[in-house]
């Protein structure tokens, strides 16, 4: 075909295909790796390519008013297109201009105009909706994205369940195939290669299970939370961390000698979004440990969060909170509190925590037996939080109880074996808190304290919570 020869030529002439042990923007492993980053320094394919996938659109007889390719790698082919074609583009912003105007895409909007996605590679899928939730959010439909190299390992699928169809022009098994015929690559690397995108679909609703209702879904990505209008300084922190380093594994480290603490966090650093401490139970705290803690969570990008559980009256919270033998408000980034003692509590801690930029999660629910924060209490919990939403972002619940996007849920309680204590905790697993319960971070204690190998364990609870993350993408939530 001659499509994927050119596409075959222009892999192997700017260098884009390697073959060895890659980690994924998933999260996945793969013997293979496409970047065609370095396509801009070959002008003449970059011509080509950019040709090739104009031709895909007009092939499929596809109507459009405009083109956005999915930044970086496609923004040039996109330009290519609409400057040679002349057709208007639209370039999305991977993060807002600037806090105050939040403008996410530059050119001119037209809503219920149609606009064409170009992207280089597509593997989940995630990339292309990501693009497509901001455009739609505009006001703009989007229907079709064209792409020079499908993976095939399910992201055609789950973009049609998004509403998308996916026009490719070579796939990555054709790619290979010329590239064997032509003796580049060997034929045991072909086979193998296979075998990973056999072993390795990304999981599409429809072949998972029941037919879904088809509609389009209401999910927004972790980073595409993070740009919302309003949305909590410290969740935006987080929400774009979490999509960088590719985990909502918040670790519960709760040890009681500040050398282990260290450690943990040294270790443990890369795999976790967020640290969370119970700085009371530190057999041998020193003001030292917290300031070394904090120098590994701007090191490793992970937030500090102390699990406090504040619950008197806001005079007293103020200064349990900055004041004492911890002082917490100086080292936590994140607190919680309880809100049985009514709204005082969250104005006290405010007035300590705002003018440092720090954010409280309200406690909606708790993992253990017979906990009473159900119901009406928990209802209580998120009017709270709506109405403190300068300095509250979220909750500490077994389940989302806000469907605002603004909000983040972090659930307690999970391990990989369910099951429970034998002092009331309960435990559900990764999947079932982040897939079904519809939370966002898995907090994790002695899932991953009590085996010798920490850091691998870590890394699993990471994988399991981070994929169950992404199958969510894929599947709409309810409204
Ligand atoms: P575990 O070892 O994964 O069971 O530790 C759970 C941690 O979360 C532990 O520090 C508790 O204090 C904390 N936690 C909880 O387990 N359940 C709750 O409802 C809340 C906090 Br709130």
């Amino acid at each position: 075909m001659a499509a994927a020869g050119i596409v075959a030529a222009s892999l192997s002439g700017a260098g884009a295909l390697r073959f060895g042990h890659f980690v994924l923007k998933s999260g996945r492993a793969s013997p293979v790796y496409i970047d065609l980053r370095g396509l801009v320094s070959h002008p003449r394919l970059l011509r080509q390519v950019a040709d090739l996938l104009f031709q895909a659109a007009k092939d499929a007889g596809l109507v459009y008013d405009c083109v956005c390719g999915v930044p970086y790698t496609a923004l040039p082919l996109a330009t290519i297109i609409c400057s040679e074609n002349q057709v208007p583009m639209l370039i999305r912003r991977k993060e807002a201009k600037d806090y105050g105007t939040k403008k996410m895409v530059e050119g001119t909007i037209n809503p219920g105009e149609t606009c064409l996605i170009i992207e280089d590679v597509v593997t989940s899928g995630s990339s292309v909706l990501e693009t497509a939730e901001v455009l739609r959010k505009e006001g703009l439909r989007v229907t079709d994205a064209i792409v020079l190299l499908d993976r095939e390992q399910g992201g055609k699928a789950r973009l049609e369940e998004h509403g998308i169809r996916l026009h490719s022009v070579s796939t990555l098994s054709g790619v290979l195939e010329i590239l064997q015929q032509q003796g580049e690559v060997a034929a045991e690397m072909v086979e193998k290669v296979k075998e990973f995108i056999q072993g390795n679909m990304f999981e599409s609703v429809a072949q998972n299970g029941p037919a879904p209702v088809k509609r389009l879904c209401k999910e927004l990505s972790f980073s595409a939370r993070a740009q919302l209008p309003g949305v909590h300084p410290t969740a935006a922190r987080i929400l774009m961390l979490m999509e960088k380093k590719q985990t909502n594994l918040c670790l519960s480290a709760d040890v009681t000698s500040s050398k282990e603490l260290l450690q943990l966090a040294a270790i443990l650093g890369p795999s976790i979004c967020i640290l969370k401490t119970h700085i009371d139970i530190l057999n041998d705290f020193t003001p030292e440990v917290v300031k070394e803690l904090r120098t590994l969570a701007d090191q490793h990008e992970f937030l500090i969060f102390e699990d406090r559980k504040f619950a008197d009256i806001g005079n007293t919270v103020k200064h349990q909170y900055e004041g004492g033998v911890f002082k917490i408000a100086s080292w936590a980034d994140i607190i919680n509190a309880h809100v049985v003692p009514g709204s005082g509590v969250v104005k006290g801690l405010k007035e300590v925590g705002l003018p440092l930029q720090r954010g409280c999660l309200l406690i909606a629910e708790m993992s253990s037996q017979g906990s009473l924060a159900t119901g009406e209490y928990t209802k209580a919990a998120v009017q709270m939080a709506e109405d403190n939403s300068d300095f509250v972002f979220g909750f500490i619940s077994g389940s989302r109880v806000s469907n605002k996007p603004e909000f983040l849920h972090l659930t307690p309680g999970v391990q990989l074996q369910t099951g429970g204590d034998n002092l009331g905790q309960k435990y559900l697993s990764p999947k079932e808190v982040i897939s079904e319960k519809g939370s966002d971070i898995i907090i994790v204690g002695r899932g991953i304290l009590s085996v010798p190998d920490r850091l691998q364990e870590a890394e699993k609870y990471r994988m399991a919570a981070w994929e169950s993350y992404l199958s969510r993408l894929g599947v709409c939530a309810e409204d």
